[in-house]
């Protein structure tokens, strides 16, 4: 296992100074894209802005509001987590871009659009959001997985990012990945103590775990093996999640339960 901060595919704000997106690095961006199944780019935010998304967020969790949902961590759901805080216990917040206008105005970010637009093209829909709080000490492994095989939308080849609200270390749960994993196609996905790949398809001699620091983003392939370990360290480790369409992706479940895309640009 190697760590992969400061590698190759490691950028700064694509936007900075402009942002037009066919500016000759955007093709270096989308070739390290192709061949890794992701690109970092290194503290694209300020940390007030990852200080101000995350305020807001406990906002919620101390005053709940219809339409946020809050995820409390297994394992302290099954004893009423009576022991903790109901603050130190969340695993995960989703539908805050829906329902709260400084998620929403983050999703429509010109530093994420420029991302997504070179990596998806436009228009981009956003289909699901998810702040994962992973709380000191409790908060649990998500095991290796590829996000498409949790999502009813074709062509396998959607896109998230995953911004590092606080540092994220080896201690606190940072992203782990598996380089190119992306090229294989999908992979059958098991029940097990979550929805996910078994160990044979895992290649952990070739993982590069993702530390970063507090405002970075790591925009990858919805067929990436990834993966976060529990988080052992003394502080939560949050990250946002916003995962996109692009104009080439469609809704392959039941008709009637296509969601209502939001259309970011
Ligand atoms: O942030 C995490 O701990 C894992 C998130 C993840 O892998 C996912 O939601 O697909």
């Amino acid at each position: 296992m190697s760590q992969g901060r400061l590698q190759a595919g490691t950028y700064q704000s694509l936007t900075k100074g402009s942002s037009d997106v066919t500016k000759p690095h955007s093709a270096s961006i989308r070739a390290d894209y192709e061949k890794h199944g992701y690109v970092l780019a290194e503290k694209l935010f300020s940390e007030d802005e990852m200080d101000a998304l995350m305020a807001r967020a406990a906002h919620y969790v101390e005053h709940p509001k219809d339409g946020i949902r809050i995820q409390i961590e297994p394992r302290l759901a099954a004893d009423g987590h009576q022991s903790l805080r109901p603050i130190d216990a969340v695993r995960k917040m989703e539908q805050l871009v829906a329902h709260d206008d400084l998620f929403r105005e983050f999703s429509r970010d010109p530093r994420n659009l420029a991302y997504f637009e070179t990596l998806l093209g436009s228009p981009l829909r956003l289909f699901r959001d998810a702040l994962m709080w992973k709380p000191a000490r409790v908060g649990s492994a998500k095991p290796y997985h590829q996000d498409s095989a949790y999502w009813s939308i074709a062509p396998m080849s959607l896109c998230s990012v995953w911004v590092a609200l606080e540092d994220a270390t080896l201690e606190n749960g940072c992203m782990r990945v598996i380089p190119g994993s992306h090229t294989q196609g999908i992979i059958e996905h098991h029940h097990l103590e979550d929805f996910m790949v078994t160990d044979e398809h895992v290649d952990l001699a070739r993982e590069v775990a993702l530390e970063m620091p507090k405002g970075s983003a790591l925009f990858f392939h919805s067929l990436l093996l990834h993966a976060t370990s529990p988080n052992t360290s003394e502080g939560s480790r949050r990250a946002m999640i916003l995962s996109c369409m692009g104009p080439d992706h469609a809704w392959t479940g039941k008709p009637e339960e296509e969601p209502e895309w939001l259309v970011l640009g």
